[in-house]
């Protein structure tokens, strides 16, 4: 992207965390941008490490490109960071540029970004599940990101069904094999599973690799730079699919939650299964998110 590109994105993400007021009402929420925050910390125990993930970010960072093109009058369309390329040196990474990314590392003191133009960010949804004021936070550790590397991504590609490919690239996810279907995991004590994938992961290494606010699965879209992470998950799963459009816009796999569910058991994702957008874009089924230009979704990566 160009410099006068690149501007003209912040410029208006900024527009949506210091312009416009939220509307769900939420707790936490006051600015337009804490409407997302809150509808993917809400929502979280039940759009990580299941058959959700991939179909609700992709809802959810297209919910995002359009407020910053319907109410911050954006022209152009949600970038992606390809990852790949910074893989084990995030820290040097021109994303961080303070002059025309988006701010560098948190200061040592106490991990707070003082500097670009998210410098002194107020957040207050978060951490995790608590709605308590605390400055935007980041902790980059190069190690982490190593697992963005293309031969990991690669690995994942190169997957034949998404039981296989969504896990390896997602990590943390709760695998569904054949017998499981039909025998679901056995209770546990806290609800917490312990039979993940591993962590090491081109997902989690956006998330860890660049740390502080985006380690926290919870809340970790109040830093910017989820939607540019999520943008380039989002482009991999799209790059995955094209390669068995036919075979691969019908293939999900997973269940509809990451935790012991209190009540009705384990339960399959389903394309009938509605993606709650709590009024900030119309819900959409998972059915109609599958192809990125058609249903609602209509946009293509370059
Ligand atoms: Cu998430």
């Amino acid at each position: 992207m160009s410099n006068k590109e690149r501007k003209d994105y912040i410029d208006a993400e900024k527009c949506l965390i210091h312009k416009r007021k939220g509307q769900t009402g939420l707790e936490g929420v006051v600015s337009r941008y804490d409407d997302l925050t809150k509808v993917h910390q809400l929502q979280s125990l039940f759009i990580h490490g299941d058959g959700w993930f991939f179909p609700f970010h992709r809802l959810i960072t297209h919910a995002h490109e359009t407020l910053l093109r319907e109410e911050c009058g954006y022209k152009g369309g949600q970038p992606y960071w390809d990852e790949t390329r910074d893989a084990g040196a995030f820290s040097k990474s021109i994303i961080f540029d303070t002059k025309h990314g988006f701010g560098g590392n948190g200061r040592a003191s106490d991990n707070c970004v003082v500097d670009g133009p998210f410098a002194n960010l107020h957040l207050t949804i978060g951490p995790g599940f608590d709605c308590t004021a605390h400055c935007l936070t980041r902790k980059i550790a190069d190690s982490e990101s190593v697992w963005a590397g293309k031969e990991h991504v690669d690995k994942c590609m190169n997957m034949k069904t998404s039981a296989e490919a969504w896990p390896c690239f997602e990590g943390g996810s709760r695998e569904v094999t054949q017998e499981q279907l039909h025998t679901p995991p056995p209770p546990g004590d806290d609800g917490i599973p312990d039979d993940l994938t591993p962590y090491q992961t081109p997902h989690i290494a956006g998330h860890s690799g660049v740390g502080g606010e985006m380690e926290n699965p919870i809340s970790s879209p109040g830093d910017p730079l989820f939607w540019l992470h999520h943008g380039f998950i989002d482009q991999l799963w799209w790059k995955w699919q094209k390669k068995d459009l036919k075979k691969r816009v019908k293939d999900i796999s997973g269940y509809t939650t990451l935790i012991e569910p209190e009540v009705g058991g384990w339960v399959p994702v389903s394309f009938d299964d509605e993606m709650d957008m709590m009024g900030v874009i119309p819900n959409a089924t998972i059915g109609e998110l599958m192809h990125i230009q058609e249903g609602p979704l209509c946009y293509e990566y370059v």
